[in-house]
């Protein structure tokens, strides 16, 4: 099959997962087109089967606004005709599945059918999406769309919640690849001693991870027992974390790396991960901890719960109660069986959401939305 994937670019989330995807069906002998404004930070193009398209939106001084839309929905359109392509999935609604509409419109104008399937992955419906300046172009897309997936069972609930649409929607979760791998080096002696424990937090830094809890919970923690954070990524919230950490005279204690290439080996000599977040669709973070032997600290919100199982895989709390999570960062940490016992638990769970399992979940959506339409 040859798929067009739109996505963002980006070092996490929703851009992580279709760029891992694109990669998964390649493997799986799907030709892969990606089309966006620039290269997938994981994507590295060393198979024939995977295609780079870039979107270029000229800047004119007229505009105040560049329209990205129109430029998106005329290189679908090219794409698909130069290529072949037989399938659209676009990942995240804004504006990707507006613009996948207007492509298909135009498409079908010339008498060339082209399905699409909307990736639904989270603040597209849950913060941005759900903005009254966006709500009706969301839900006219959503209801447009071949087919519909979430990466959660809760995300579902919420997009039929807030927007007009009796769509169906598959669940579909993130997924992983096994991590237990040799070849990821352990550069754990740099930054920490063996007596230290290492916790972790990767995000891109935004005001729903809740980013000062972090600081916090690692806060209660070392006052407990010798401990470093790793503070992985970056964005609007860093500086605020930053003199947090000056104010607590923690500064010896914390490391900034800034967004990394790095976050499997970071994760590999990690102890425990944390994840406060206001709103989270799925957690991929966390998901990505856990396969590198990682227990999690999370709060409840959103689809949490469907990946980090209370008492095994980690530990939830609700949003804010950093106390809780003090407790139980520290009833993970209080010694080494322990640690260990999380660690194999959190690794087995993540076999749940293995890339062998979860992928032909969507080959599954991409042959029925060939078949019916
Ligand atoms: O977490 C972010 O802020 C990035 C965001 C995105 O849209 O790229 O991630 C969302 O999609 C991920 C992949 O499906 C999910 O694992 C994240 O939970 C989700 N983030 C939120 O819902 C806040």
């Amino acid at each position: 099959m040859k798929i067009a994937i739109v996505c963002y670019p980006t070092f996490g989330g929703s851009g992580v997962v279709a760029t891992e995807l694109g990669i998964e069906l390649t493997k799986r002998n799907h030709e892969v087109h990606f089309i966006t404004y620039s290269q997938p930070v994981r994507l590295a193009l060393l198979n024939k089967n995977i295609h780079y398209h870039e979107v270029v939106v000229p800047e004119y001084p007229l505009f105040h606004y560049q329209p990205y839309e129109l430029a998106l929905s005329s290189k679908i359109v090219d794409t698909v005709k130069e290529y072949g392509i037989d399938l659209l999935h676009v990942h995240y609604a804004i504006p990707h599945a507006f613009a996948g509409y207007m492509a298909k419109q135009m498409l079908a104008d010339q008498g060339i059918s082209l399905p699409m399937v909307t990736t639904l992955h989270g603040t597209d419906i849950t913060l941005v999406g759900n903005h009254p300046f966006y709500k009706t172009a969301v839900s006219f897309s959503i209801n447009q769309s071949d087919y519909v997936t979430s990466v959660s069972a809760d995300l579902k609930k919420s997009t039929y919640e807030l927007f007009d649409t009796t769509k169906d929607i598959h669940v579909i979760p993130n997924f992983i690849e096994d991590k237990n791998v040799a070849h990821v080096q352990c550069k754990r002696n740099l930054f920490a001693e063996d007596s230290e424990r290492i916790v972790t937090h990767v995000s891109n830094f935004r005001k729903v991870k809740r980013i000062l809890d972090v600081v916090k919970v690692f806060d209660g923690i070392q006052k407990e027992m010798p401990a470093k954070l790793m503070m992985v990524g970056d964005g609007p919230e860093r500086l605020g974390a930053e003199e947090l950490v000056k104010e607590l005279g923690i500064e010896n204690k914390v490391i900034f790396f800034g967004n990394s290439s790095e976050i499997d080996s970071i994760l590999k000599y990690s102890d425990l991960f944390l994840l406060p977040s206001e709103t989270e669709s799925f957690g991929l973070a966390a998901l990505e901890a856990m396969a590198n032997k990682v227990p999690v600290i999370s709060s409840n919100a959103g689809g949490l719960p469907e990946v980090n199982v209370q008492g095994v895989s980690g530990y939830m709390d609700n949003i804010g109660d950093t106390d809780g999570m003090v407790q139980h960062a520290i009833e993970i940490l209080k010694d080494d069986l322990t640690l260990q016992q999380f660690k194999e638990q959190a690794y087995a769970h993540s076999k749940n959401f293995n890339v062998d399992k979860i992928v032909p979940l969507y080959e599954a959506i991409y042959n029925k939305a060939l078949k019916n339409t």
